[in-house]
């Protein structure tokens, strides 16, 4: 199927449906036909899956200053797994455009992937996935991810969720979804609109309080935060008595990821995140 075919498609449903209908109809069609099984497409595609392939603006030219984040949880707990970029049209200018965060309860970097390197083994339960862009002299890219070792099965509930948009912020915790009895392990990801920000005195500003009842300090109840721009930065652990309560700020001009965990037996934490892209020029 090509182009024209997609094309045609899209005009026969634009006079057939209603608006919604159309957009499902295709996207449906798209995804039955053209894509393989588990394929995330878009920035902040989320997925839980063992295997599974990203493919984003595959043979397209891509934007400078792409900020594009793919969440992977892996079905089986804590795995070993080996991603590999079986095709990219990078320019050298994006010689290393992905970023490879591995999910070890906890987010660390492991490596990015382009023209020098393609492939990468480790251990997690899970990986974040980062496209970032400088020029628009290239083409995107297929990076597929397959499963060498399930280690443990030991599993954690929680949510990942890219928020690109300021109007989703204030977020709350708990986050709605997230049921209270086990283990909680929440990734949210926040850009402004998947881009890098490039205009002067502009940031992604980003504030989080949280109260974790946590009477004997444990820190076993968290909110971690971390920025990435070039590379991965640890901007607070956020836990124990002396953070109850208190207005932490930060800012970026990338990416932030905020890791929550909620522990098994603890008082439910509770708190709020709000994030805006603000000039100070
Ligand atoms: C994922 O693994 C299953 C089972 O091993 C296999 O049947 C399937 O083809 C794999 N899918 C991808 C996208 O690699
Ligand atoms: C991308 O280009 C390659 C090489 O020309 C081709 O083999 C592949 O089928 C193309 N994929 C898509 C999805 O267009
Ligand atoms: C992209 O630009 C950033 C900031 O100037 C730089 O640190 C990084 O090395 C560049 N990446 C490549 C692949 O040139
Ligand atoms: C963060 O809190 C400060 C102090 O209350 C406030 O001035 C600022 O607008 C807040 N920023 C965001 C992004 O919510
Ligand atoms: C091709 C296709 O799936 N068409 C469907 C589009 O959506 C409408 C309304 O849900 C269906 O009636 C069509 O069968």
């Amino acid at each position: 199927m090509n182009l024209t075919d997609i094309l045609v498609i899209c005009i026969c449903a634009l006079l057939n449906y209603t608006k919604g209908e159309n957009v499902d109809n295709i996207s449906e069609f798209i995804h039955t036909h053209e894509l393989p099984h588990r394929t995330l497409t878009e920035c902040g595609d989320t997925i839980t899956a063992n295997n599974g392939t990203i493919q984003y603006k595959l043979n397209q030219t891509y934007d400078a200053n792409e900020l594009c984040v793919f969440m992977i949880r892996f079905e089986s707990g804590f795995v070993e797994t080996t991603f590999t970029l079986d095709s990219n049209g990078f320019s050298d200018s994006d010689f290393d455009a992905i970023s490879i965060f591995r999910d070890m309860a906890g987010l660390g970097y492991e490596t990015n992937l382009g023209l020098d390197r393609q492939t990468v083994s480790f251990f997690g339960y899970g990986a974040i996935v980062v496209f970032r862009t400088n020029s628009s002299l290239g083409t995107g890219f297929q990076l597929s991810f397959t499963p060498d070792l399930i280690v443990s099965e030991e599993n954690f509930a929680g949510n990942n969720v890219l928020f690109d948009d300021e109007s989703e912020s204030p977020l709350s915790i708990p986050f709605p979804s997230n049921y209270i009895e086990s283990a909680i392990h929440n990734y949210f990801c926040i850009t402004s609109a998947s881009k890098v920000i490039s205009e002067p005195d502009t940031f992604l500003k980003l504030n989080v309080t949280g109260f974790f009842g946590d009477v004997d300090n444990s820190c076993n109840n968290m909110i971690e935060i971390h920025s990435f721009l070039n590379q991965l930065k640890i901007e607070k652990l956020i836990c124990g008595g002396e953070d109850d309560g208190v207005l932490f700020e930060f800012a970026t001009r990338g990416i932030f990821f905020v890791f929550h965990r909620q522990a098994n037996g603890l008082p439910i934490t509770t708190g709020e995140i709000t994030w805006e892209k603000v000039s100070t020029g």
